[in-house]
C-alpha cells in the first residue's frame, strides 16, 4: 500500500464507475433519448459513490487478504466486482430519483441540482428511476461476460442479496416505514422510539450499504465467515451513516450538503438528534465506527481501505 492514500483510492474508484456506467447505461437508439436523458441525468450528478466505493474496497480487501502481495489478484477482484458496484449505485440513484418526488419527500435538491421531477416532470422522474432499477438487474445478470461457472454463481449470490436488500424486505420496506412514520401513509400513523428507529433505517439505508459490502466480498471469492464479517462491518457502517446523516440535517447547509438542510426538523421527522441529542449522537455514530475497526481485526481484513472508509464516513461534511 505504500505511496497510495484513501483519496487516491476513492479518486480512481470513483473513475472507474463512471467510465463503466457511462459505458453501461443504456442509450439511444436501443431507448429513447428522453428516457436516455433522464437516467444519465440523475446518474452523473456529482454523487459520492459510497456504495460502489464500498463494494470495490471489500473485494480489494479480501483479495489482499488472500494473497497480500498479489497485485494481480486485486486487480481480478476489483474487475470482477466492477459491475456489482455500478448496479448499486444505479439502485441507489433510483431510491433518491424517487425519495425526490413530492408524493414522497418533495425535495426540489438533489446533489446541488434541481431535482428529476423538477427537470423532467413526476411521471419521467418515477420512470426513470424505474428503469434505473431494472437496468441494475440486467447489469448484474451480464456482467462480467463470463463463461466460469464459479462466476455464474456468484452473480446469482449478488442478485439474491441485492434484489433482497432494495426490497420490501429491505429499502423499500424502510421507505414505507419512514412515510408512515412522517404521517404520510394513509391511515396507518407510525410513532417510532429509538429500537424503531434503528430498525427502519437498517431497511431503508443500511440494507443497500450492507449488500455493497458483502457483494464485493462475494465477487471476490470471498468464504462464508469473510461475507458475515463483511456483512457485520457494512452493518455499523450504515448505521453510523445514518446518524451522521441525520446529524449534517442539523449542522450542515444546503450548499455543501447539496440538498436542502433542515428537513428532517422540519418535517418533525423521527432523527437521532432529536431523541438523543447532538453530541450524543455523536458519540453514538463514533462507538459504530469503533465496531467496525473491531470486526475488521478479527476478520482479517485490516489491510486496505476498509478502516479508512469507516473513519471517512464519521468525518463527512456531505
Ligand atoms: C424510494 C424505495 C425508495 C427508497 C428511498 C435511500 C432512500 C430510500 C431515501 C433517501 C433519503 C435520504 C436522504 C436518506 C438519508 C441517507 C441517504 C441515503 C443519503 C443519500 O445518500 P448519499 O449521501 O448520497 O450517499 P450521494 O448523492 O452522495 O450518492
Amino acid at each position: 500500500m505504500a505511496g497510495e492514500t484513501l483519496g487516491l483510492f476513492l479518486e480512481r474508484a470513483r473513475t472507474r464507475v463512471d467510465h463503466a456506467l457511462e459505458a453501461w447505461l443504456p442509450r439511444p437508439p436501443r431507448v429513447p433519448p428522453l428516457v436516455s436523458e433522464a437516467l444519465r441525468y440523475s446518474v452523473f450528478a456529482g454523487g459520492k459513490r459510497l456504495r460502489p466505493v464500498l463494494v470495490l474496497a471489500a473485494a480489494d480487501a479480501v483479495a489482499r487478504r488472500a494473497a497480500p502481495d498479489d497485485e494481480r489478484r486485486r486487480v481480478e477482484a476489483h474487475d470482477a466486482a466492477l459491475p456489482t458496484a455500478c448496479a448499486l449505485e444505479l439502485i441507489h440513484t433510483y431510491s433518491l430519483v424517487h425519495d425526490d418526488l413530492p408524493v414522497m419527500d418533495n425535495d426540489t435538491l438533489r446533489r446541488g441540482r434541481p431535482t428529476a421531477h423538477v427537470v423532467f416532470g413526476d411521471g419521467i422522474a418515477i420512470l426513470a428511476g424505474d428503469g434505473l432499477q431494472a437496468a441494475a438487474f440486467e447489469l448484474l445478470a451480464r456482467e462480467p461476460a463470463t463463461a466460469d461457472p464459479r462466476v455464474a454463481e456468484r452473480k446469482l449470490r449478488t442478485i439474491l442479496a441485492i434484489a433482497q436488500a432494495a426490497g420490501p424486505a429491505g429499502m423499500v420496506g424502510g421507505q414505507a416505514l419512514d412515510l408512515q412514520a412522517a404521517g404520510q401513509a394513509k391511515d396507518r400513523p407510525l410513532t417510532l422510539d429509538a429500537d424503531g428507529l434503528r430498525a427502519m433505517h437498517a431497511r431503508k439505508t443500511g440494507a443497500i450499504i450492507r449488500a455493497s459490502a458483502v457483494c464485493g466480498g462475494i465477487m471476490a471469492g470471498a468464504d462464508e465467515p469473510l461475507v458475515s464479517a463483511l456483512d457485520r462491518y457494512a452493518a455499523e457502517l450504515g448505521l453510523a451513516f445514518q446518524i451522521v446523516d441525520d446529524i449534517l440535517d442539523v449542522e450542515g447547509d444546503a450548499t455543501t450538503l447539496g440538498k436542502t438542510a433542515g428537513k428532517d426538523a422540519a418535517g418533525a421527522k423521527p432523527t437521532y438528534p432529536a431523541l438523543f441529542g447532538l453530541e450524543q449522537s455523536k458519540a453514538l455514530a463514533a462507538e459504530c465506527i469503533n465496531r467496525c475497526r473491531a470486526t475488521l481485526d478479527e476478520a482479517g481484513l485490516q489491510d486496505g481501505w476498509l478502516w479508512a472508509i469507516a473513519e471517512w464516513m464519521l468525518g463527512r461534511r456531505s
